[in-house]
């Protein structure tokens, strides 16, 4: 399966994705090209969407404190609910969707989650810091929201008048 990035302003990444109902090996084949595509990108997170699949799907694999991403802290996440959230933090947010963009975003601090592993085992999970922000930014992907849609009126113009001159930059020969 040869995936490609789909990047803003492709109206693709706007779609809503639906639920996931067979574990089966076409999900296993999406997992399994997800994963080399986001880390040759040098992403921490990837939603389905991302590669044109409109499936809620989503990898995360937060590096060590040294610094090292190593595939035992892969994350597959499917068919994700937040059930729980307290506190609020800010972290500069990136996307592999919005390439060469960082902005502040403000996230719930921690969260619990009940998704389903790629085999359909239902799971929990507790977490804050960096890997609570990164799920809270891959959730939104499948309500076809990026975490420039959350910028102030004033913060989004500005973007969208870099993000355009930066493409044409890109396109020059
Ligand atoms: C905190 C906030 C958001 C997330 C979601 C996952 N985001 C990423 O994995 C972003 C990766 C990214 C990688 C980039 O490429 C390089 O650094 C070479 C990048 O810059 C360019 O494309 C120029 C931007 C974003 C997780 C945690
Ligand atoms: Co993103």
């Amino acid at each position: 399966m040869q995936l490609t990035i789909v990047e803003y302003p492709d109206k693709r990444l706007k779609e809503k994705s639906v639920k996931i109902e067979k574990f089966d090996k076409e999900l296993h084949d999406l997992l399994d090209a997800m994963y080399p595509i986001m880390i040759n990108s040098n992403g921490i997170g990837l939603a389905a969407i991302q590669v044109a699949y409109a499936k809620e799907v989503l990898i995360l694999n937060i590096p060590s404190e040294d610094g090292e991403q190593t595939k035992e802290t892969l994350l597959e996440i499917i068919n994700p609910i937040i059930t729980s959230k307290n506190g609020v933090t800010t972290y500069q947010e990136g996307c592999l969707s919005v390439p060469g963009f960082y902005e502040d975003i403000d996230r719930h601090e921690t969260i619990t989650i009940n998704y389903q592993d790629r085999d359909g085992n239902t799971k929990t999970l507790t977490t804050d810091g960096l890997l609570s922000i990164a799920i809270q930014h891959e959730m939104d992907h499948l309500n076809g929201v990026l975490f420039i849609d959350k910028l102030s009126y004033s913060r989004r113009k500005k973007f969208e008048k870099e993000y355009k001159r930066a493409q044409k930059e890109k396109k020059r020969p």
